[in-house]
């Protein structure tokens, strides 16, 4: 039963919704909400069983907000009010008054006794995107981090060093995946102008989100697309394309930020429309280590045209090679999932403090 102070915390992610949770909790839970809940109708609070659910006003019996409780039980009751963030803001701020303690929904799971993995594994699943991420948390929520360290311990205790490293090493190579589960990867669309960059974002992303325009220098700012690519949640980031320009114009800065946002990204798809031309030219020279290359608007050219062996042909047209791109820029992100199956469907190491733990 929880002792000390009667806690209250927001459960609903912060911001607008349609509803919002405030959690109270305690040995004087009741009492704190039923000083300030005028439930409708002769029964108080006090009088109803223990998994009621309650239609009353917050406050003022005329004029407070119309809300529900849900009693739990008399340690542990729920108001749900309207979801905007000054109405659960009142709810809160007018318990804490009647002396309650304000808690993040964090401090209050681990106030109802869930481990330190658990929080993280359910403060990470409410930010991620894309089945794969939230897949490999689920199982960590459902103790597969958690086992796999009891069992390293238990090795250890053993005496097994060499069985204990092997599992340590294992879960840190999971840890690449696990640790960027709450960050897209960033994939950027690379090339010069009028390569037909714009047009293959929009081809992966199965809609117009890049403006696609004939006249060259039409991107002129770097644009991101959330996608989701065989289960993989992926920022693709549009650029202007690279080439020279007048120092200080539009499209200059958003060459500047093109060649920022590839140095910075996970994985380039360098676009060119022929592979004889500017192969070597100082502009593509930064963008070009490790990129995936791609021959775009193919329906364009013969399709005898020698290409580099790994390079993809792409059409946005006809849809040629997306298929292939997109599985390439997947095995790209995540070889692990190809090299070592298993890899990712067992325990993941997902948060900093994990990793320090295991060291
Ligand atoms: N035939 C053909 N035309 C394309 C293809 N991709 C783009 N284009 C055209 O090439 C021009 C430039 O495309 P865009 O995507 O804006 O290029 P960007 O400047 O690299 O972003 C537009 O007129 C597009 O319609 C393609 O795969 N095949
Ligand atoms: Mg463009």
């Amino acid at each position: 039963m929880p002792s000390g102070p009667v806690r209250v915390a927001l459960l609903t992610p912060p911001g607008r919704g349609a509803l919002a949770v405030v959690g109270v909790a305690g040995s004087g839970a009741l009492a704190a909400v039923a000083t300030l809940f005028v439930p409708r109708g002769p029964a108080s609070l006090a009088d109803r069983p223990d998994g009621a659910v309650v239609f009353g006003r917050w406050g003022d019996p005329d004029r407070g907000e119309e809300l529900v409780v849900v009693r739990h039980s008399a340690e542990r009751l729920e108001v749900h009010c309207h979801g905007g963030l000054a109405a659960s803001e009142a709810v809160l701020a007018s318990l804490e008054q009647s002396g309650a303690v304000r808690q993040t929904w964090q401090e209050w799971l681990a106030a109802a006794g869930a481990s330190a993995i658990e929080v993280e594994a359910r403060e990470a699943l409410a930010r991620v995107g894309g089945p794969k991420a939230v897949q490999i948390l689920c199982r960590q929520l459902g103790g597969a981090l958690e086992a796999e360290l009891a069992r390293i311990a238990g090795l250890e205790a053993g005496g097994d060093v060499a069985g204990a490293a092997a599992a340590r090493d294992r879960l840190r190579r999971a840890a690449r995946v696990g640790l960027r589960l709450t960050r897209p990867w960033r994939v950027v669309v690379a090339g010069e102008v009028n390569a037909g960059k714009s047009s293959l974002v929009n081809a992966l992303a199965g809609h117009g989100r890049s403006i696609v325009s004939a006249e060259p220098g039409t991107t002129r700012d770097v644009l991101e697309t959330r996608i989701v690519l065989d289960g993989w949640e992926i920022d693709l980031i549009d650029t202007a394309g690279l080439r020279d320009e007048p120092e200080g114009s539009t499209e200059a800065a958003g060459i500047e930020r093109a060649r920022a946002a590839a140095k910075a990204a996970d994985l380039v798809l360098l676009c060119r429309t022929g592979f004889s031309l500017s192969e070597n030219s100082d502009r593509l020279k930064p963008v070009l280590r490790d990129a995936i290359h791609i021959l775009s608007k193919c329906d364009l050219v013969p399709s005898d045209v020698a290409i580099p062996p790994d390079a993809i042909r792409t059409s946005a047209v006809t849809g040629l090679g997306i298929d292939a791109l997109a599985a390439a820029i997947v095995r790209r992100l995540v070889p692990e999932e190809g090299d070592d199956p298993p890899l990712l469907t067992g325990p993941v190491l997902f948060t900093a403090r994990q990793a320090e733990t295991l060291s």
